[in-house]
């Protein structure tokens, strides 16, 4: 999972027999997406990390819009997007189901997983900007509120009840770099406990879960990265330095 991102002139590596393989980048929110799943579900895979600056060429036949995650199959057929990645996944794997049953809880679970992307694109203008981002901190909290308000009105540690579904993992990757804003911006730029009290106990119970623990990064390690990369150098390669540095292990 950590290991060199693919670039330029690479070949990619043969296919592994039984396993899929999952072209992804360590630090891709989406791409994490269908790691959760993927894990979640306990679907052997392997992992292509993909330099997104130095594209190798060969991407593209695998991966039209040149994005990662993208899904290889064994016959060599592939899939992009990570929600419909994710869906496909869950109807054909019927171990773990992640979405709930009722057609219904189903389509209304879509909807949130849908309405999340306003708090991604506050989050991501949160994360690139430089000034004082007071008001659009108050912004992307008014959006989670509703979050916190469906959690409390669920009335189970995770959206999905008892262990995490289709509607948890989705929004995770994102939550799991919210104190990112923290690193960047400062100490008063976090989830404010009395106001966010179900969806910080959720977030303790989801860093614990065996789906999220295998791609699992702590805050600092996205602020590294997310600092690279808005200098125009993002380190891809970061853990594996680290590795093999025994930095970290
Ligand atoms: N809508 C896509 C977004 C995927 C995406 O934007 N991935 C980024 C990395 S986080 C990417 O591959 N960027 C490369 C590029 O846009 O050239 C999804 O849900 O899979």
């Amino acid at each position: 999972m950590n290991a060199k991102h693919l670039s330029k002139d690479s070949t990619p590596p043969p296919l592994v027999p039984g396993k899929l393989r999952l072209y992804t980048m360590r630090f891709c929110p989406y791409a994490q997406r269908i790691h959760l799943v993927l894990d979640a579900k306990k679907i052997p895979y392997d992992v292509v990390n993909i330099n997104l600056t130095e594209k190798p060429e060969w991407l593209l036949e695998k991966s039209p819009l040149g994005k990662v995650p993208c899904l290889e199959f064994e016959n060599g057929e592939t899939l992009y997007e990570s929600l419909i990645i994710a869906d496909y996944l869950d109807e054909v794997y019927p171990q773990n189901h992640l979405y709930p049953k009722n057609p219904l809880a189903k389509a209304k679970d879509k909807l949130l997983i849908e309405r999340f992307n306003s708090v991604t694109t506050t989050i991501y203008q949160l994360f690139a900007g430089n000034t004082d981002q007071k008001e659009l901190f108050e912004e992307a909290l008014n959006e989670l509120e509703f979050f916190e308000k469906e959690l409390a009105k669920r009335a189970k540690p995770f959206f999905n009840g008892s262990q995490p579904g289709m509607l948890d993992l989705m929004i995770w990757p994102w939550c799991e770099r919210a104190d990112v804003i923290k690193f960047l911006r400062g100490e008063q730029y976090v989830l404010p406990k009395e106001r966010f009290l179900r969806l910080l106990e959720w977030r303790s119970a989801m860093k614990e879960d065996p789906a999220v623990q295998p791609s699992y990064l702590d805050p600092e390690v996205h602020t590294k990265y997310l600092r690279s990369r808005y200098a125009g150098y993002p380190q891809y390669d970061l853990l594996c330095t680290a590795l093999n540095e025994g930095i970290i292990h």
